[in-house]
């Protein structure tokens, strides 16, 4: 134990650990903690007192956050010790000094989890923890200096483990360790002491049997005729405690009706919530409806409804009572129910005459359902636990058992116009559009041009929840509002501009990008592309080359062409060589005929018959020599007349 006051690497603090705990041997005795249960020492106890040397505990735990250890003090004092965030979390006040702080990391739900605290008693980075075998320094989040001791008077009170008998009996600071952590506890030891939990002064809701983590059973009533019917054991007993959590939007629903002649039951009417009682079974209820209408909000809400007798109490998630009644006018706590079945968001016939008259709302509750919860007892205390929707019904009608369906809620009735869309119970506008009427409902796109948000001239497009500003040129933005760099500083000689994203106009919002031929930031120079590297090329293969504004002139070399004077020219382009292969060459080409394959002829120039060995018949010839013997002697003749007229 020594071991554990020096400073040690954290590496060979693990391996003492791991040899300790596998050195002394452990009491196991799994204990499963539901939810609203408990295991508790009265005052005098003192169960704790060791912890602040060294804690030891193995334990797993099924909801987000919650208390596990918690010690009552005198006056304000108290420690308290739970999960939050995948993180141990302690709270505490010691001489009326509050400690909070945080603790490891990745303490995951429905995984078990070894812990071992020691120096609890300084409550700050000089106490050690390791979960799983890493040690963590913890995160200490107020600034004082306590000593916390379990023996000291202070520190007398009760002390509950694995959850609480009452939300109201905690006196925690913040709302971080408020819930039922849901959990299993193999052991526990404070100091060397294992803490012997089969011999609690009293307990609720444990179990030596721990179970994995159920996922929570939801149900989503789908219809304005859903319901449940569920399996429950409803001999008649004096105590019923029904918990349930629910979402809706819809102002009006039954939330559960255990009942035969005699009833509990809870509905919302106008968002609020109504109980009503009556464990005789005849003539008027008594009932209570609460003061919030806000029940149907649309977010999830914790109920738990506990009966003692003639009186029924009506508890909110955060533990505060919201509705009490008491059938007959005082209390007789042993007054058993005679109910006979649990109906659980509606009824099966709405219209039934079994059902007292006073049960005004019987419509069906439409929304999600999750964790119902259900105890009945008369002589010992139960805890209520849970009763899943799907397994343990004996009978429904329009539910879905996959999840909470928040569109699904509605499929009673058309919730398709335009606009529309169903919302936990309700068909509501989407955003965007108004309700133009009610029953049935209609919705219009709202005018999101009217007020004009558009400005400066700027056309206003209305679309959903959104429009459209059309702006004239000098505007851009949302709201045409902002002046665009590139109409004030415009970029020259043809140029693309880019719009850059400043506040203010200014040439330096907006890039240039030249058409070919210029430079500069605006692009109002010309670029020489007989000098420089220019964004429209220069002249290669050429003789010479002249600049001119926003372009350039080459002259090419004997066998270029183009503008850049790049392009080689193809004189065999019009095929000059007909049936024979033209070859190309810089300054010309020739002729590969067929009738000469070889090339015995130099540089032909087309293939054409090559020797001609008797182009002109003889008749012809003879025909062409008359011709040209009385051209000639006509030429001749009237040469002689003119010179007979001069003379
Ligand atoms: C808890 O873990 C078990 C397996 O160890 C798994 O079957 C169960 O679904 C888990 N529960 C939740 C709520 O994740
Ligand atoms: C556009 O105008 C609307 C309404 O006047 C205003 O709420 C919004 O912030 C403006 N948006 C911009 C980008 O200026
Ligand atoms: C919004 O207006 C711009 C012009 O300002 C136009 O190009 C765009 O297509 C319009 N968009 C819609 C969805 O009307
Ligand atoms: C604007 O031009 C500058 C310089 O030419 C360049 O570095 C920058 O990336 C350009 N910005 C945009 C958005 O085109
Ligand atoms: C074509 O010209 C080239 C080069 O002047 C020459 O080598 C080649 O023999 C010539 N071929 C023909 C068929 O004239
Ligand atoms: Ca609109
Ligand atoms: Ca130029």
């Amino acid at each position: 134990m020594l071991l554990y006051g020096v400073a040690v690497p954290t590496s060979f603090r693990v391996v003492v650990t791991v040899l300790l705990v596998a050195l002394v041997p452990q009491a196991k005795c799994e204990k499963f903690i539901d939810k609203n249960g408990y295991l508790k020492w009265n005052l005098g106890s003192n169960v704790l007192v060791g912890a602040e040397t060294r804690l030891e505990f193995t334990f797993r735990y099924c909801n987000n956050k919650g208390v596990l250890i918690y010690q009552q003090g005198e006056g304000r004092n108290f420690f308290a010790l739970g999960v939050n965030d995948q993180r141990l979390y302690i709270e505490a006040s010691i001489d009326g000094l509050a400690v909070e702080m945080y603790a490891g990391e990745n303490v995951l739900r429905n995984q078990t989890h070894d812990v071992t605290i020691t120096n609890l008693r300084t409550l700050n980075a000089n106490t050690g923890v390791i979960i799983d075998g890493i040690a963590y320094t913890p995160e200490v989040i107020t600034d004082v200096v306590v000593d916390l001791d379990f023996s000291r008077s202070i520190l007398v009170g009760e002390t509950q483990i694995g959850g609480y008998e009452s939300i109201d009996q905690l006196r925690l600071n913040t709302q971080r360790l408020k819930a039922y952590p849901i959990v299993c506890i193999d052991f526990m030891r404070a100091g060397q002491t294992d803490i012997d939990l089969n011999n609690p002064d009293s307990s609720l809701g444990v179990t030596d049997r721990c179970v994995v983590c159920l996922p929570p059973s939801v149900v989503t009533l789908t219809k304005t005729t859903s319901f449940l019917e569920m399996k429950v054991d409803s001999t008649p007993r004096s105590n019923t405690i029904i918990s349930i959590n629910f979402r809706t939007k819809a102002p009006d629903g039954v939330l559960f009706y255990f009942g035969g002649p005699a009833y509990l039951a809870l509905y919302l009417e106008g968002g609020a919530l109504v109980l009503r009682l009556n464990t005789r079974g005849s003539g008027a209820d008594t009932k209570y409806k609460t003061t919030r209408t806000t029940f149907n909000d649309g977010e999830m809400q914790e109920v738990s409804v506990t009966r003692t007798g003639n009186m029924a109490t009506l508890v909110d998630g955060a533990g505060n009572i919201i509705a009490r009644v008491t059938f007959g006018g005082s209390q007789n706590s042993a007054q058993a129910l005679n109910a006979d079945r649990l109906y659980v968001g509606g009824f099966p016939d709405a219209n039934s005459a079994d059902l007292s008259s006073d049960i005004e709302v019987r419509q069906s509750f439409r929304g999600c359902l999750e964790e119902l919860r259900f105890s009945s007892y008369s002589a010992v205390e139960e805890a209520p636990t849970q009763i899943n929707f799907e397994n343990q019904n004996e009978a429904s009608r329009d539910v879905d058992f996959s999840a909470c369906l928040e569109s699904a809620s509605c499929q009673s009735y058309s919730c398709t116009g335009e606009g529309q869309q169903c919302s936990m119970g309700v068909c509501e506008c989407i955003r965007g559009y108004g309700v133009l009427s009610q029953d049935p409902l209609e919705c219009y796109n709202i005018d999101d041009c009217s007020p004009n948000p558009c400005q400066n001239g700027a056309v206003c497009t209305d679309k959903i929840a959104d429009y459209n500003c059309t702006c004239t040129d000098r505007y851009k933005g949302k709201n045409c509002s902002v002046i665009r760099n590139c109409y004030d500083f415009p970029c020259l000689n043809g140029a693309e501009c880019i719009e850059l994203d400043t506040p203010t106009p200014s040439a330096a919002g907006r890039n240039c990008s030249c058409a070919p031929g210029y430079k500069g930031v605006d692009c109002g120079q010309d670029c020489d592309e007989c000098t420089e590297q220019c964004n429209s090329g220069i002249c290669v293969n050429s003789i010479s080359c002249e600049n001119s504004i926003g372009d350039f002139v080459c002259e090419c070399k004997e066998g270029y062409e183009g503008k850049d004077c790049s392009n080689e020219i193809d004189h065999c382009k019009d095929n000059p060589c007909g049936t024979g292969i033209c070859n190309n060459f810089l300054t010309g080409y020739n002729c590969t005929c067929p009738d000469d394959p070889t090339g015995a002829v130099p540089n032909r120039q087309s293939c054409g018959s090559l020797q001609a060995p008797n182009p002109i018949s003889p008749a012809a010839l003879a025909a062409i020599l008359v011709c040209l013997s009385f051209f000639i002697q006509v030429v001749t003749g009237q040469h002689t007349a003119g010179t007979r007229q001069r003379s």
